[in-house]
């Protein structure tokens, strides 16, 4: 099991040779084409290494990190020096003083879990500060706990595509719904029902309008809006601007089940600031014309009706605002709690959204509690090793940056997702020393002090499961070891040895054991279960390879609180939907306010920088990889061109900078600059340019933090900025650039050679 899905793979020579997707897999993914020839791919970490100034001087801020040598070293040295690193750190600075980073997406796996074992370590060391909250979520995840009392409920309890497909007239999908994104599920999975739903929804007759700046992020037919990227809120009060003046609002609803309509109302036409957000007003900042917005709302009262926002519209300043104007438009329609009706967020974000929940906890690892309480939003990494001691805004709350002395990293690659790389790598020079595992040289590694080879997931057994995937699957070790790479567990055993608390760390258990207790424990909680499917004794299940659990059929979002609002309220303060928070309003912030309202985007095609900079870029997930992972494998690498990662450009654009496909082009602004191989196709959106995230960041110059990516890394150009004081979420998505050609000579790619 991979995040992508699940197979069975063919070794050979230690490698992976050939792989097979899952038989009950409909709609397996090409992400799959990666996996072989991975594990020996020179990109690997072939043993313990520690940089050769780190060595040589010891501990301390260093702006070579990312272009130094490193020495090899061997696995007790390694543990010795890390051992007696982290207990100089801890006795000098204290624990908060670490910061145990380590956002990322590591493995599928319940007990090799990167972050489950780096946390559980850390925590056991005496604690660490930590990071909340995620770079996919980060705006949500702050405003919709306030909106609706939960945001991941939103896709865990999400109405199931069986009902959409059955009930759905019109679903309006902002951000579209990309069957290439769900592909990927935290966890793994073993279905791919999306595209069969969505083509079941038509066969009935039901209508989809995707609003996207992309017509491929919708499969099959559909009605494509293209506005102005980033004016979503916009279009969504133009919509709700006609339900309110034609009298289409459901107000029995707006009473019953939400508060604060009144107010929101009163800004929706204008009655303070004298600014209706009418259809005309939305056109203007949109580009859709005002016909389409009156057409679109009445069509959306006149059935039964879906309003979707994928989760990037969330992933850019304001992205508060996205979400918690589409529940408020779907609130208006009063639908919410209806079989096919009301709010969806994520479906084409992930494969969760739209899949049935398992009612029973999973079997997981006890990561323990942290003592620490500093913490930091995740998107603020780099403002946490540059401002030490200074205060920050979170979510109504004040809170100081603690002073970092070492950064631990385990499963993540900031490199991939952090923006503006030229201030991450300043920031990165800061701290006294950086440790991470990984099983590849990737860019995060090569800027570390204390590199420590990790196995990948082909190379041991784990459990795999989610919370939305009917199977608990034995992942089965495919390969042996790679070289010297070791399990994340048995380098933190030792570790956790060596420091004095390896008993308690370890509960005297090999990997295997804790597979096994892991398991047992979750079988015996099942067993109570009166209505479970099977749950065979372990050796039983490893050699049958998964177990299928039952699950939740049939759900729809909110039904339980639309049933019965008393007994079921939403864990908001009012118990409704919130479309005004009070709790919010009194934060005062300037940049998120009581109700969801328009803000002007500071990276938008409608704004004054676009006159320097005319092209708005989307940096969105990328299809033939997740992430950065196994950006080396032949499905990513296919995708190139002449090395360089694809950038999709409009023809009219195309033409204008008197570009062909296939060039390679400079993209830029005045952050930094990446080259990227051009590919010229009239499904973008004129004015909007695409170029994934995930090909590893290549500097041309490695000792030059401000040195051109020459492999096409987008975060290069993104601003390091978060979506309000309220969240501080990841703001990736929206970037605004230039593109020219690129004449020089083509620097070769070296992001996959490991370094000297
Ligand atoms: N511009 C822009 N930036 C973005 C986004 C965007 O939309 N635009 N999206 C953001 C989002 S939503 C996300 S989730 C992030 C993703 O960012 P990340 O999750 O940090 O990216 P990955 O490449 O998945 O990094 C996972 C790393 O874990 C390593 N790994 C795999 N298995 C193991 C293991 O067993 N042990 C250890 N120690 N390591 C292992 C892999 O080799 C890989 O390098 O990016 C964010 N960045
Ligand atoms: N293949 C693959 N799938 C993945 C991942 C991966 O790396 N690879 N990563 C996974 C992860 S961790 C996450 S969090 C999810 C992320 O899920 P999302 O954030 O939803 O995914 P993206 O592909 O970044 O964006 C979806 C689409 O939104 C559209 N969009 C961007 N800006 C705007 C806008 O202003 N308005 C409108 N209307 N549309 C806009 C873009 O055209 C884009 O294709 O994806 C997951 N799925
Ligand atoms: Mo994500």
């Amino acid at each position: 099991m991979a995040h992508w899905g699940m197979f069975e793979v063919e070794s050979a020579d230690g490698d992976v040779s050939a792989v097979q997707p899952y038989a009950g897999d409909a709609d397996p993914s090409p992400i799959l084409g990666n996996l072989p020839g991975s594990v020996r791919h020179r990109a690997r970490i072939t043993g313990p290494a520690v940089r050769r100034g780190w060595l040589e001087s010891g501990p301390g801020p260093s702006d070579v990190r990312g272009a130094d040598e490193f020495v090899a070293v061997s696995w007790d040295e390694l543990t010795e020096l890390l051992a007696r690193e982290l207990r100089r750190v801890v006795d000098q600075h204290g624990n908060r003083a670490i910061f145990g980073g380590s956002y990322g997406w590591a493995s599928a796996g319940r007990f090799h879990h990167a972050q489950s074992q780096v946390h559980r370590f850390l925590n056991m060391l005496g604690g660490y500060t930590r990071s909340v909250h995620t770079y996919s979520l980060g705006a949500t995840g702050v405003i919709m706990p306030r909106v609706v009392g939960t945001h991941w409920k939103l896709f865990a309890r999400s109405t199931n595509w069986d009902v959409i497909s059955d009930h759905t007239d019109l679903m309006v999908c902002f951000g579209g719904v990309p069957l290439k994104n769900t592909a990927v599920n935290g966890g793994g999975t073993s279905e791919h029902p999306t595209r069969s739903a969505l083509d079941r929804l038509r066969e009935r007759g039901g209508e989809v309008v995707s609003i996207s700046p992309l017509r491929d992020d919708l499969h099959g037919r559909c009605e494509w809006i293209a506005p102005i990227p980033g004016s979503d809120v916009a279009i969504m009060l133009g919509l709700a601007h006609v339900l309110a003046s034609e009298g289409l609002h459901d107000k029995d609803f707006l009473d019953l089940y939400c508060v604060g309509y009144d107010r929101f109302e009163r800004y929706l036409l204008g009655i303070d600031d004298g600014v209706p957000k009418s259809p005309e007003w939305a056109a203007a900042l949109s580009g859709m014309s005002a016909e389409q917005i009156v057409a679109l709302a009445r069509r959306m009262a006149a059935g039964r009706t879906m309003v979707t926002v994928t989760w990037s519209l969330q992933r850019v300043r304001h992205g508060e605002q996205a979400p918690w104007m589409g529940v408020t438009l779907a609130a208006m329609l009063g639908q919410i709690g209806l079989p096919g009706g009301g709010f969806g967020h994520g479906y084409g974000s992930m494969n969760e959204p739209g899949l049935a929940p398992v009612p029973y906890p999973l079997p997981t690892l006890f990561q323990g509690a942290d003592p620490v309480s500093d913490f930091i939003p995740v998107a603020a990494i780099a403002d946490l090793l540059l401002h030490p001691g200074e205060e920050f805004d979170f979510d109504g709350r004040r809170l100081t940056y603690p002073d970092t002395r070492l950064v631990y990293w385990a499963g993540g690659n900031p490199f991939h997702h952090h923006q503006d790389l030229a201030r991450l790598r300043r920031a990165l020079s800061r701290p006294d020393t950086i440790v991470v595992h990984e099983p590849y040289w990737t860019p995060m590694a090569r800027h570390a002090d204390i590199v420590v080879p990790s196995t990948t997931s082909l190379e041991r057994n784990d459990l795999a499961c989610t919370r939305n995937d009917p199977l608990l699957v034995a992942m089965q070790q495919a390969v042996p070891r790679y070289a010297g790479a070791r399990d994340d567990y048995d380098t933190f055993s030792a570790l956790a040895h060596r420091l004095g608390f390896g008993e308690r760390f370890t509960e005297g258990r090999t990997a295997q054991q804790w597979i096994e207790h892991l398991y047992e424990q979750w079988r015996a909680f099942v067993l109570t279960d009166p209505a479970h499917l099977e749950a065979p004794a372990f050796d039983e299940f490893w050699r049958r390879g998964h177990v299928r659990m039952r699950t939740e059929d049939g759900l729809s979002l909110f039904s339980d609180f639309r049933d019965d609002p008393r007994k079921n309220p939403l864990t908001t303060p009012s118990g409704r939907i919130e479309i005004f928070s009070a709790d919010i309003d009194g934060f005062g912030y300037d940049d998120c306010a009581g109700h969801p309202r328009w803000f002007e985007p500071d990276e938008w095609l409608g704004g004054e920088r676009a006159q320097q900079f005319p092209l708005h870029l989307i940096a969105n997930q990328p299809r033939t990889r997740l992430h950065g992972q196994l950006d080396h494998g032949a499905t990513s690498q296919a995708s190139k061109i002449r090395g360089r990662e694809p950038i999709r450009l409009h023809p009219d654009d195309a033409a204008e900078r008197g570009l062909a496909a296939g060039d390679v082009v400079r993209v830029f602004n005045d952050r930094g600059a990446c080259l990227a191989g051009v590919v010229i196709d009239a499904d973008v959106r004129g004015g909007v340019v695409q170029l994934s995230t995930g090909a590893w960041y290549d500097p041309l110059d490695p000792a030059d933090p401000d040195s051109m990516c020459v492999h096409g890394n987008p975060n290069v150009l993104t601003a390091d900025v978060g979506a309000s004081r309220l969240s501080h979420g990841c703001t990736g998505q929206h970037v605004l650039v230039q593109v020219e050609r690129f004449d020089g000579d083509l620097p070769p790619i070296k992001a996959f050679d490991p370094p000297l």
